[in-house]
């Protein structure tokens, strides 16, 4: 295969959606949390309350997640089977392992689904709501990172971007588009 119809092939396995995540009908959704996995505001608020009470019960057997890294509980009342609980890092100006720590988030959640046998997974834009990523750079390491995935490993068969304000999704519509 050329790399042109390599790259081809990799981008059709990605897609932009502007919608609420909690609506997503996939294997599983990745959660912005943070290191207690307790829930939060922001997308975290809003799956937790999507999916129950169940699911602040099995977050709670975790004993938190660091920084950097993902862990996976069920879905319960979601319609996707899993929740991938990612946390992202706070933005603190850039020098403090931010990009490394975001792209984690992105590689361990796909390595979990992955690992569940997931061949549909939806991202949140984690890290640039309440722990302020500016927005172009995040979506530049999350594109990259889910690329750099699709081209060695065949599951997840499917990524969706899931961009909730328009600032986020006009930015990823331009960088796929490139
Ligand atoms: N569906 C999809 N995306 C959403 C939704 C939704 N229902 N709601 C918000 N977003 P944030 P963070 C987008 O703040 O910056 C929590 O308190 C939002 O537009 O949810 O990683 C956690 O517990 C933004 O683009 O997560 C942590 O303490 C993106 O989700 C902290 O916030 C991420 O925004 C994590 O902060």
């Amino acid at each position: 295969m050329t790399i042109v119809r390599f790259h081809e092939k990799i981008k059709k396995m990605e897609r932009i959606f502007r919608q609420d995540i909690t609506k997503m009908d996939v294997d599983a959704i990745v959660n912005a949390a943070n290191t207690r996995l307790l829930g939060g505001g922001g997308v975290d608020g809003a799956i937790h309350r999507a999916a129950g009470p169940g699911l602040l019960e099995e977050c709670r057997t975790l004993n938190g997640c660091p920084t950097g890294s993902a862990k996976a509980t069920k879905g319960y009342n979601l319609p996707a089977k899993y929740v991938i609980h990612a946390v992202g890092p706070v933005w603190r100006g850039g020098h403090k392992n931010e990009p490394e720590l975001l792209k984690g988030c992105y590689i361990t959640s796909l390595q979990i689904a992955k690992d569940l046998q997931c061949k549909t997974i939806a991202f949140p834009n984690i890290s640039t709501g309440i722990y302020g990523y500016p927005k172009r750079q995040a979506a530049e390491i999350a594109i990259g990172a889910v690329r750099q995935f699709l081209e060695n490993n065949d599951l997840p068969e499917k990524v969706y971007f899931v961009c909730f304000d328009e600032e986020n999704y006009r930015i990823y519509e331009q960088i796929m588009r490139g």
